[in-house]
């Protein structure tokens, strides 16, 4: 029902993204996709980035423009087109570059001097550089305030870096979302994010880099989006797949995911109660998903990110040039991106659910969406229509 595509390289003159599907009539100016394009950037709202996030983004002010899709400040129904210049691209521009031969392990470099047979490593890492999620951010942030509009919003937050784990089971999701938003490591435990930093400081010193995990959380999500007809229906696997879209990302789970693994069926479910006349779970351990279908309970989703491929210390390689062994040469990056990763997923978890309402309820313009979203059935006994008498099914 939407699509999006993204162009630009990571130096070029700019990134653009063409978003099909949004329905006319949703109100959108630049401004509203700043907080996502700055969040991105820094981690949060409160300041500049956390020590350990790219030099880039100190040099970069990213400001989406919308070129087409928007007038009179509402989107028209047509595609989307947004383009975010890139400040960096002044350097590089009219410039010889020194040549790139010798690939980082993890990175594109060597996958795609492979793939695409290239005389450099450039035009590879220059278009799997992260830097193209801002671009997929700005996109994705139109697909936020779709969801606001029906009441549906996204967060997320960091539990791990490094070795370093947030200590999160006694705070309930509100006040996890709500915390993260205080510091730029987006950890919603206060001791716990002065040592991730602290960790993230560590790598930075010894040259090297650092991984960790977040959680994104979708509240308001109503039952019923996804299915089971077919595998590429169900909920979880289009959000998983667009987290395991996201670079670096290297491990994907939906509610308590691995950890359910180990314990026995009656203990692994979230019990169903009638209070009054709606039904509610005693528990949260399928992560609002069952089956494929959304349940109506926060849909929670966790990904564990690999530390950045690119180290100030060596690492081995081979020069493709020479075929000699070597060691890999630095290159500008972040030492850590898990905080701003997570931003970025909670864009993935947007553009999946916008899509997954738009196919469930349709509506070519936001007042059709949002008539046919206010009355899908949410749960309360009058809602179902079983019968107890017996069938024949076949
Ligand atoms: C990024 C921009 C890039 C990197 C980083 C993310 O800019 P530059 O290469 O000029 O420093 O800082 O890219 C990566 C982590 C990567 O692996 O490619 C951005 O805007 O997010």
């Amino acid at each position: 029902m939407i699509h999006l595509t993204t162009a630009g390289e990571s130096h070029g003159p700019a990134l653009t993204a063409i978003l099909e599907g949004i329905p006319a009539g949703l109100p959108l100016q630049p401004d509203d996709l700043q907080a996502d394009l700055i969040r991105r950037q820094t981690g949060w709202l409160g300041g500049g980035p956390y020590r350990g996030a790219s030099p880039r983004m100190k040099l970069e002010h990213d400001r989406a423009r919308i070129l087409a899709g928007v007038m009179d400040g509402k989107t028209t129904g047509a595609p989307i087109a947004l383009l975010i210049e890139n400040a960096d691209h002044a350097k590089w521009k009219g410039r010889a570059v020194d040549s790139m031969t010798i690939p980082r392990p993890g990175h594109a470099d060597l996958t795609a001097a492979m793939k695409f047979g290239f005389d450099d490593l450039r035009p590879g890492l220059e278009r799997a550089s992260a830097r193209e999620t801002a671009a997929r951010m700005a996109a994705c942030s139109v697909c936020r305030k779709l969801l606001a509009a029906l009441g549906i919003s996204i967060g997320s937050y960091v539990v791990q870096i490094g070795s370093i784990r947030a200590g999160l089971s006694a705070m309930a999701l509100e006040e996890r979302l709500k915390r993260a938003e205080e510091n730029p490591l987006r950890c919603p435990d206060a001791s716990a994010q002065e040592k991730m930093q602290m960790e993230i400081d560590r790598a930075m010193k010894a040259g090297d880099t650092v991984g960790g995990v977040f959680e994104v959380a979708a509240v308001g999500v109503p039952p019923g989006l996804g299915g089971f007809a077919a595998w590429e229906q169900r909920l979880g696997s289009r959000l998983g797949a667009a987290l395991f879209g996201i670079p670096a990302v290297k491990g994907v789970e939906i509610g308590d995911g691995f950890a359910i693994a180990a314990v026995p069926g009656t203990q692994a479910q979230d019990a169903i109660r009638r209070e009054g006349d709606v039904l509610t779970r005693a528990s949260n351990h399928a992560g609002g998903i069952e089956a494929g279908i959304s349940n109506g309970q926060p849909v929670i989703l966790r990904a564990a990110m690999k530390p950045i491929a690119t180290t100030i210390s060596p690492q081995e390689s081979v020069d493709l040039a020479s075929g000699e062994k070597t060691e890999t040469r630095y290159e500008r990056s972040d030492f850590c991106t898990v905080p701003r990763a997570a931003v970025v997923a909670e864009g993935m978890i947007c553009f999946v659910l916008a899509g997954a309402v738009l196919e469930k309820c349709g509506g070519d313009s936001m007042d059709e969406l949002r008539a046919r979203f206010d009355r899908l059935p949410r749960g309360a006994m009058g809602d179902f229509q079983l019968d107890p008498k017996p069938k024949i099914f076949w």
